[in-house]
């Protein structure tokens, strides 16, 4: 109770000073932020793209009425994408950007680094995270409490199982493999909810908290969810098998099946957000973002039947497959809807750009390197951002960066000889469907933006076709169209033209006539070297065993408040490990 009087109080100091001091914002009241993050999904998986198998009537109705971002860049891994989100500094900056944090390893946002969270809570926020965390868990104050949200309900680790929210850790120096449950209320086990799945649960959690929202009060909400990440058993795992078998039975591949049902669960999560937030009346004060933190894992350790057709590379890889996912954005804020958004737009640009929207004042940041992009989304503006650092791994030794604003991508190495660099996934159109037009103007979204009534253009048919036609243009690329044939691997340096090979089928690198970008963009990359923070990657902790803490994943560094109830799980998993050590997924790179 007192924390929300103390919210209210902050609200009506910071409308106060907006109605006298801020220019464009007087008048107005902080936005409502809504951010929806899927797991390891492909930049081909929604149908806006021209998938031709299934229709994602939410989210393609989520872009046509607000933008579809074009050159959105991630990081191409789950923890540098989540940290890189939630601080709006690269990776590098923090000791995060090599593999992501495995269940019982130490590792964590540097303390002193500020969070969206901790900075929209400071301007009156009320702030919740439903869902995966992934950035830190031995302490109570690693976890999201800790980090800025007022709430948490979800999980702490990299991924759960989707019925009984179990998570695996190799111990690094046993090599034993501990397994324990990982979904929690705050600090609690949330035991009561097992066997509920994972997207229900969540969505479920996302519409309570809505409902939960004072309306003068401005709400962020971040909704991590599982989907579409391999779950139990390596595999996707699905609400119904029967619902699935009957309604996609016509996707032969059984893995891409269970993916679709999956995707197509998370599809109407959105919906049933967006939905909401219009019966709460708070749709036409807020702005909702949809994103994938990496691409689609089409082969090795937890691929999950996902494709970034026809872009090049898969999650881990430096090439588009792995960093230029989906992401969408509806806001009746927005002074042009209704078109793709082709400007460069990084993941670290979110945390300037929408503290600034919430009212706060960018230049009393600490640090980042993310750009407010408000103006270049809300009025198709070219973007202010020249370049992007895609990442740098000082451990496996492959870096990479883009440059003059968005055209040329210059490669230094990769990992696993290549291994994540060639498979796109698949077209998926070999299953051709109509494109469900009446599925998306009857959709939960569609009907919640009409509903609420803000001015601007409805979707019809011919807009929807336009729109569809513009975002998947690139599959008409000639270079696009060249199957599955063997691309050279960039061992050592390379350079793309992304405007002309999105693709990124040919290694400019040997041009004599490019011999002045490569030189620029391997200085800025050299630059980057040079302020690279280390690894903290630490060995998984024994002690971290959920053995000891009742089979659950606790915060076992600062273990006063975890149930000290030793199991005799330590054994089963053992003989576990003897059986089946290589199905096991826990992530070794
Ligand atoms: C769904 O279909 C797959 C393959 O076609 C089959 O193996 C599986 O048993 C089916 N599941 C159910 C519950 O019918
Ligand atoms: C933002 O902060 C800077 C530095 O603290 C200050 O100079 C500037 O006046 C502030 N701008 C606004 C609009 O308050
Ligand atoms: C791609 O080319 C085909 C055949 O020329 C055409 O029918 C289709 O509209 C094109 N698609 C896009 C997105 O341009
Ligand atoms: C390229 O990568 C190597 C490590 O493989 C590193 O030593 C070198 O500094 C990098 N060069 C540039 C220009 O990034
Ligand atoms: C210990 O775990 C069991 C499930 O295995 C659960 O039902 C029980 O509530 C837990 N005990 C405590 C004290 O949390
Ligand atoms: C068959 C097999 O893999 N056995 C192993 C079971 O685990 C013990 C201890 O970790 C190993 O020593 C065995 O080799």
């Amino acid at each position: 109770m007192k924390i929300r009087v103390t919210g209210a109080f902050l609200f009506n100091v910071l409308c106060t000073i907006s109605y006298t001091c801020c220019g464009e914002t007087v008048g107005k009241r902080p936005p409502h932020i809504v951010m929806i993050i899927a797991d390891d999904m492909g930049s081909n998986d929604l149908s806006y793209r021209g998938l031709d198998q299934i229709t994602t009537a939410n989210l393609d109705a989520m872009g046509f009425n607000g933008i579809i971002f074009n050159r959105h860049y991630t990081e191409p891994i789950c923890t540098p994408s989540r940290a890189a989100l939630l601080t709006g500094q690269y990776p590098i900056r923090l000791g995060l950007q090599g593999e992501p944090i495995s269940a019982g390893e130490d590792r964590h946002l540097p303390p002193d680094v500020q969070t969206l969270p901790q900075l929209l809570k400071e301007l009156g926020y009320t702030t919740h995270l439903v869902g995966k965390w992934h950035l830190g868990t031995a302490r109570r104050e690693d976890i999201p409490k800790g980090r800025g949200f007022d709430t948490h309900y979800g999980y702490w680790n990299g991924y759960i199982g989707y019925f009984d929210y179990e998570t695996k850790s190799a111990m690094t120096i046993t090599s034993e493999v501990y397994e324990g449950f990982d979904m929690k209320e705050n600090f609690v086990d949330a035991w009561k909810d097992k066997g509920i799945y994972a997207t229900h649960i969540f969505t479920e959690k996302a519409l309570d908290i809505i409902d939960a929202q004072n309306k003068d009060i401005p709400m962020f909400l971040m909704v991590g969810h599982l989907a579409v990440h391999t779950g139990k058993n390596g595999m996707v795992e699905v609400a119904d098998e029967k619902t699935m078998n009957n309604t996609y039975g016509y996707i032969a591949d059984l893995e891409r099946r269970r993916y679709v049902d999956a995707l197509m669960n998370l599809d109407d999560s959105v919906g049933r957000i967006v939905e909401k937030l219009q019966q709460r009346d708070l749709l036409q004060n807020s702005v909702v973002i949809f994103m994938s933190d990496n691409g689609a894992q089409i082969r090795g350790i937890f691929h999950n039947g996902g494709s970034n057709y026809p872009l090049r590379g898969e999650k881990f890889s430096h090439h588009d497959g792995g960093i230029k996912n989906a992401a969408l954005l509806y806001s009746p804020l927005l002074e042009k809807k209704n078109y793709i958004h082709d400007h460069l737009i990084h993941i670290t640009d979110w945390l300037p750009t929408l503290y600034s929207l919430a009212g706060g004042n960018i230049t009393s940041l600490k640090k980042t390197d993310g750009v407010d992009q408000w103006l270049s989304i809300s009025q198709n503006k070219p973007s202010k951002r020249k370049n992007i650092l895609i990442n740098i791994d000082e451990v496996k030794l492959y870096s990479g960066v883009i440059g003059y604003g968005g055209r040329y991508k210059l490669l230094n190495g990769t990992i696993q000889s290549g291994f994540y660099d060639s498979f796109t996934g698949e077209p998926q159109s070999s299953n051709k469907m109509d494109y469900d037009i009446a599925a998306i103007l009857n959709s939960r979204v569609n009907k919640a933006i009409k509903k609420s009534k803000v001015p601007g253009k409805h979707l019809d048919e011919a807009l929807i076709r336009n729109l569809r036609k513009s975002s998947s243009a690139i599959r008409n690329n000639s270079k696009c169209n060249r199957g599955t044939e063997k691309y050279e691997i960039c061992h050592h340096f390379c350079l793309f033209d992304l405007w002309t090979d999105p693709c990124e089928t040919e290694n400019l690198i040997r041009q004599k006539s490019k011999d002045d970008i490569v030189l620029n963009l391997k200085n800025q990359l050299a630059e980057f070297w040079n302020e690279v923070s280390p690894q903290t990657n630490k060995p998984v902790d024994i002690n971290s065993d959920p053995a000891k803490y009742n089979g659950t994943w606790c915060t076992w560094l600062d273990d006063e408040f975890c149930i000290k109830i030793k199991t005799n799980n330590q054994n089963k998993n053992c003989n576990e490990n003897n059986r089946s050590t290589s199905s096991i997924p826990v992530l070794k790179l």
